[in-house]
């Protein structure tokens, strides 16, 4: 391991890691020698994934709390601080998807996309920022963001709406915590083979676009963000702040 992309000694929480791109992320910063916390709503789901990182000699543990609630984000940071737990890395990943025309959308499904995908990375980051200055040696943040940070897709307005929203936050933050040694960077994702995305994979006609849409002609794979997520974790990006590195195969490169 190359010494700028060692992680031993840091502590990474990743937000939305019971399973999919987060648990990907979790195990490709763990890899990198960094203590991982997993984080969900789902108890079951979530330490079944801190066993099976741990049975891999991964040191792991994992916090049940809602991203998009402000007291259940509040209460968890108060149970870390009481078990010493100190992130020097977040990764704001949680994230859910609505597909519906917006004028069929209802409000509440609108404000659910907002909040857990956009207002969770406010208030998970507000928590860690804090501590990061208090303690006076730095951190990173890495934001999820997507294709729609960039450019729109018909019948997704609250994601599209959030992941823009994700892009500039990026920077807000940048703009705020970077006098602190704090970098905050984002991750766009391209069409990658997830939970969130498997309804899309098995229909041929949006299989098809995909593949004809980005140079390399396929969809990618979670493990393919792993190299990304360790970069922007790591001591070789302390001089990259407010950036989106997108890696989706050049879909945003080509017309
Ligand atoms: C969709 C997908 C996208 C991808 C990804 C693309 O419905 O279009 O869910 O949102 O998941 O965000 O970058």
């Amino acid at each position: 391991m190359h010494p700028l992309f060692d992680l031993n000694g840091k502590t990474a929480l990743v937000t939305g890691s019971s399973r999919g791109l987060g648990f990907s992320f979790a195990q490709g910063l763990a890899e990198a020698g960094a203590n991982v916390i997993l984080n969900g709503t789902h108890e079951e789901r979530l330490f079944r994934s801190v066993s099976d990182m741990q049975t891999k000699g991964f040191h792991v543990d994992g916090f049940v709390f809602d991203v998009a609630n402000e007291v259940s984000v509040m209460k968890a940071f108060t149970e870390m601080d009481e078990k010493g737990i100190q992130i020097d890395i977040l990764i704001n990943n949680a994230g859910i998807q609505y597909r519906k025309p917006m004028v069929e959308l209802e409000l509440e499904n609108w404000q659910k996309v907002i909040d857990t995908n956009l207002t969770s990375a406010f208030l998970v980051s507000r928590e860690a920022a804090k501590r990061m200055i208090a303690r006076g040696q730095g951190g990173k943040v890495i934001n999820i963001g997507s294709l729609t940070s960039q450019a729109a897709r018909a019948t997704v307005a609250p994601y599209t709406a959030a992941k823009g929203g994700i892009r500039m936050l990026t920077k807000a933050m940048a703009a705020e915590w970077g006098q602190y040694n704090i970098q905050a960077n984002a991750i766009g994702p391209g069409y990658i083979i997830t939970d969130m995305n498997t309804a899309l994979v098995e229909d041929e006609q949006f299989d098809q676009w995909v593949k004809n849409s980005n140079p390399t002609r396929r969809w990618g794979l979670p493990e393919e963000l792993a190299g990304t997520v360790i970069y922007l974790s790591s001591s070789a990006s302390d001089y990259v702040n407010g950036q989106m590195i997108f890696v989706d195969g050049g879909w945003l490169a080509v017309l």
